[in-house]
This record gives C-alpha cells, sequence and structure tokens, in this order.
C-alpha cells in the first residue's frame, strides 16, 4: 500500500475533479505493476495497473475504493476489469465517498467471489486525499491559506525595503505546493505591491501543470497590465467601472462579476462557483485583508504558517491588523517542517474534517 500511496502522491493535484489514486498489483510478495489516475477522462489507477498484465491470481491494493458504472461516467468501471483480471485479492485503502460508488464498489467485489479488506492505510491516504474528500462532501474547494510571518507577526516592512521574509528553501516549498493545487488565489493589495506572475516554479522551472490564478479585486484597483492578467488569470470583481473591466479581458483574463459583502467580493459565493468549475483546492497566499476575510469566513481547511527568524518591528505591517472574529482554536495535526533558517507550521483548521 505504501507503493500505491507514493503513486497517487505523484499524481496530486493533475486529476481533478477526479481523486488522485494510486494501484498496485503484487504476485507472491513481488510486485507486478504500479499504475495512478491519469488527467481526467484517462484512465483510472486500477485499469492502469491491470492493463497489458497477467493479473489471474494476484492481490490489488488501491488507494480508494474501486469505481462502479455510474450516469455520465468518462471511463469503463473499475470494478468490472477488476473481476475480468480475475485477481483473487483486493486491498483498499479508503472508501469513495462519490454516491454511485461508496461501498458498492466493495460489495461488487464480494459478490463476484473477490477476498476483499478495506483501510490498510486509511489514516495517510484520507491525509493525502482531503481536497477530493472536501470536495465531494461540499462542492466547494479544499482551502490552504498560506502567509510568511517574521517572529513579531509582520507579513513586511515595504518603507525599509523588506517584501520578502523567508529563504530560498521556504520559497521553493512554496512553489512545490502551487505546483499541485488547481487554483492559487490572492488580493488586489498583492498584486499591487508586489506584481506576482503566480506560477508554480519548483526548483525555479515553471512546471507544465500551472494553477488557475484567481484574483480578487472587487472595485478595479489592479493596473491591467499587472503580470498576473498576462499569464491568463480569474478576476473576480463587484462594483468596479466596466471599461476598467474591458482592459483586464482584453489580455486574456476572464472576469466573474460576484455579489459584494462588507470586506468585498463574497467569499462563500465564489467558494460554490469555483467548486462548479472544479476547483478542487486552493491556495490562498494574502495579502492580509484576503486572509482576515477568509478566517472570518471560516473558508480555511488547513494554514502553512512560514515564519521567518527576524523582527521587523513598528515599521512592520501586521498580519492580522483589524483582530478579525475568527475561531481561536489552535491548529489540528500539527506538523513542523525545518527550511532553514525558517520554520513552516502546518495544521487543520475550520468546521471540515473527513468522516
Ligand atoms: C477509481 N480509480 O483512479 C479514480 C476513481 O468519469 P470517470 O470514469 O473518470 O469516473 C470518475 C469517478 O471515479 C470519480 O468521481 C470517482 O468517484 C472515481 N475515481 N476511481 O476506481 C481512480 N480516479
Ligand atoms: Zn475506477
Amino acid at each position: 500500500m505504501q507503493r500505491a500511496i507514493a503513486a497517487a502522491h505523484n499524481v496530486r493535484g493533475h486529476t481533478s475533479p477526479n481523486p488522485w489514486v494510486g494501484a498496485v498489483v503484487v504476485r507472491d510478495g513481488s510486485l507486478v505493476s504500479v499504475g495512478a489516475t491519469s488527467a481526467y477522462g484517462g484512465a483510472h489507477a486500477e485499469a492502469a495497473a491491470l492493463a497489458n498484465i497477467d493479473a489471474a491470481g494476484t492481490t490489488l491494493f488501491t488507494t480508494l475504493e474501486p469505481c462502479m458504472p455510474f450516469e455520465g461516467k468518462r471511463t469503463p468501471p473499475c470494478v468490472e476489469a477488476i473481476v475480468a483480471s480475475r485477481v483473487s485479492r483486493v486491498v483498499v485503502g479508503i472508501e469513495d465517498p462519490h454516491a454511485p460508488v461508496r461501498g458498492a464498489g466493495v460489495s461488487y467485489l464480494r459478490a463476484h467471489g473477490i477476498e476483499v479488506e478495506v483501510g490498510d492505510g486509511a489514516e495517510a491516504i484520507t491525509s493525502l486525499m482531503r481536497p477530493y474528500l472536501k470536495f465531494r462532501s461540499t462542492g466547494t474547494p479544499y482551502c490552504i491559506a498560506k502567509f510568511a510571518v517574521s517572529l513579531d507577526g509582520k507579513v513586511g516592512a515595504p518603507a525599509q525595503g523588506i517584501r520578502w521574509l523567508t529563504s530560498a528553501l521556504a520559497l521553493n516549498r512554496a512553489h512545490q505546493d502551487r505546483a499541485w493545487v488547481d487554483a492559487i488565489m490572492v488580493g488586489s493589495g498583492t498584486v499591487i505591491a508586489d506584481d506576482p506572475a503566480l506560477t508554480a516554479r519548483p526548483d525555479g522551472v515553471e512546471t507544465g501543470h500551472q494553477p488557475l490564478r484567481v484574483v480578487l479585486d472587487g472595485r478595479g484597483r489592479i493596473d491591467p497590465g499587472a503580470k498576473v492578467f498576462g499569464r491568463g488569470a480569474l478576476l473576480c470583481t463587484t462594483s468596479s467601472p466596466i471599461a476598467w473591466r474591458n482592459s483586464v479581458t482584453a489580455t486574456g483574463a476572464a472576469v466573474l462579476e460576484l455579489e459584494s459583502d462588507d470586506s468585498g467580493v463574497n467569499l462563500d459565493q465564489l467558494f460554490r462557483v469555483l467548486g462548479q468549475r472544479s476547483v478542487m483546492s486552493l491556495l490562498v497566499e494574502g495579502g492580509p485583508s484576503l486572509l482576515a476575510s477568509l478566517f472570518e469566513a471560516e473558508l480555511a481547511d488547513e494554514v502553512h504558517a512560514y515564519v521567518a527568524p527576524r523582527i521587523l518591528g513598528p515599521d512592520g505591517i501586521p498580519l492580522l491588523p483589524d483582530s478579525p472574529r475568527f475561531d481561536a482554536e489552535p491548529l489540528r495535526e500539527v506538523e513542523l517542517e525545518v527550511l532553514h533558517p525558517d520554520v513552516l507550521i502546518r495544521g487543520y483548521t475550520g468546521n471540515w474534517s473527513p468522516a
């Protein structure tokens, strides 16, 4: 199952809105083949692992319950491929919460004389699959709130020319997350201050899969010449002037008009729209006012806080200046990564948890 989990991890973010799944075929304790989910519309992990091999009498390990037929399905059901291949035993990590599959995939295999075990590696798989599991149960994206702060809780000190706090290791770690999420989101303040490209560049190289760039600008403050628009983006706005929107559209960016609320674009509505567009995972990178609104609306599921060992003092801009009203509970299942000399603190937050 460890091999199957590794195969699933390798395709994380490249299968949306399908889940990333890994499967391996084993005979007498030896690995026969490995498969992982292809891009949407392509082969599933089990089908890939079973293709072109003699699987009679083998054991199949799969991180997710094999799929059943349902209306609108794009690929042949994995349960049928498994039965046809004469696999004798299937070890499943977790159930697929997708209604037509949940529990039915396992029952189908058992009804066809295959021995099935469920739950192997479930903890690690649940953690790997959180974006899919949340998206399936709520229809909205799994949201990671990412920021970098100094020891005194400041995000930068532009008056002193300090815009970037963390070191190369931390920057690279952040690019690794950009490389798997479906979308990255920032507010207008970040675009105006930093003019970011918002591309995924782990090890300095742009990856083939680039996240959708989502930019929030209720009133139309960003220069249409900003780098992010030139790369193709989804601009979310409310009451901005038509002429400004037209110049943004002319750059190739798409414009989405949303309802407004006290703090700008209505984030609940935006999350529903992103879910309808198959965004399963969303990385929110700031700035401070967008992060505050996100926490206040209880839309973040995970926090990635990069902490840099320096103090910015009174010129520094605080991460959450307006003390938004939000859940004061500590993060759950906290993990630390040392990215010398910085530290990444990761943990879960918000109301959603896998069942
Ligand atoms: C699996 N293995 O690798 C994946 C599964 O339209 P389709 O044919 O691609 O089916 C999509 C559904 O199949 C998806 O909603 C989810 O329930 C399941 N995904 N199942 O057995 C896989 N990716
Ligand atoms: Zn399948």
